[in-house]
């Protein structure tokens, strides 16, 4: 089992794979966008679980040609999807230590053309507790392209409100952690708070592991209009999104 030395030769071997999961307005019954997931297809061990593979890419150092492909793949995908829908791709911190991330973003962006306004980076809280000024400055060149940036898994690090006012985040991701249970009262505060504190900083935000019909209408009832979850959809294939679309509207 040598997830480091296979990790190595999986993308050359095309072993990954992206799929995709909507971003459904619930209001206006609409999909803004999809978030690109990584998949692992391993040729003796079959499917890997990012959460698996990832923290070693980041590891062994990996993790930047892997998050240079998804990028790319993520792009060039959702350019034969009908505008304005919007791609969301998971930057992990690592990448951040590479002197080349916004020149290589801006490069993917021209060479796929896909427009910057149709693209989203997310990023996790923990990106900000290193280098945060050179960080920043990555950030603040990205969103001057016009690219959208999130915070996710929001709530799950710590001093999470103070990053909030550091820099300008588009849209807030409320960890699926406390979408699980919303009828303990703990979390149903935090939900709040979140909410009410990104409306105010006209900050978006969006609910993440929606399950139940149960959490959709707690969650409006709270004014979150936005959400992801296996409730709209699981993460699926490219090749199933239009399907999808068309099966939507
Ligand atoms: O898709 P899934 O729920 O199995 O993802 C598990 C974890 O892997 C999540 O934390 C998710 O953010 C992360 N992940 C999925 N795809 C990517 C990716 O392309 N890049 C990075 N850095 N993390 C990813
Ligand atoms: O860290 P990040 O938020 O990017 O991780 C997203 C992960 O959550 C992916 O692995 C995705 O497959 C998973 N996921 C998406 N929707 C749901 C859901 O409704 N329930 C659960 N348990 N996991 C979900
Ligand atoms: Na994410
Ligand atoms: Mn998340």
């Amino acid at each position: 089992r040598r997830t480091e030395t296979d990790l190595a030769s999986a993308l050359e071997d095309g072993e990954f794979e992206l799929f995709y999961q909507p971003f459904v307005n619930v209001i206006q019954q609409t999909i803004s966008g999809f978030e690109a997931l990584i998949r692992w297809r391993h040729p003796q061990r079959g499917q890997i679980s990012p959460a698996e593979f990832i923290p070693i890419a980041e590891e062994v150092g990996q993790i930047a040609p892997i998050g240079l492909w998804v990028l790319e793949t993520a792009c060039r995908q959702a350019m034969h999807w009908p505008s304005p829908l919007s791609v969301s791709v998971n930057l992990s911190p690592v990448q951040f230590r590479e002197a080349t991330l916004f020149a290589d973003v801006r490069r993917i962006l021209k060479e796929t053309g896909l427009p910057p306004g149709r693209l989203q980076l997310e990023i996790t809280e923990s990106v900000l507790l290193h280098d945060t000024e050179s960080v920043l400055a990555v950030l603040r060149g990205f969103r001057k392209l016009g690219i959208r940036i999130s915070m996710d898994d929001f709530g799950t690090g710590y001093s999470s409100l103070g990053y909030l006012s550091r820099f300008p985040f588009d849209k807030v991701k409320i960890d699926q952690s406390f979408v699980r249970d919303l009828a303990k009262r703990e979390n149903l505060a935090v939900v709040r708070a979140v909410i009410g504190l990104s409306k105010a900083m006209g900050i978006g935000v969006i609910a993440e592991g929606v399950e139940t019909a149960e959490q959709r209408d707690l969650l409006l009832a709270e004014s979150c209009d936005e959400m992801q979850g296996y409730y709209f959809s699981k993460p699926r294939p490219v090749t199933e999104v239009a399907a999808f679309l068309e099966a939507f509207n």
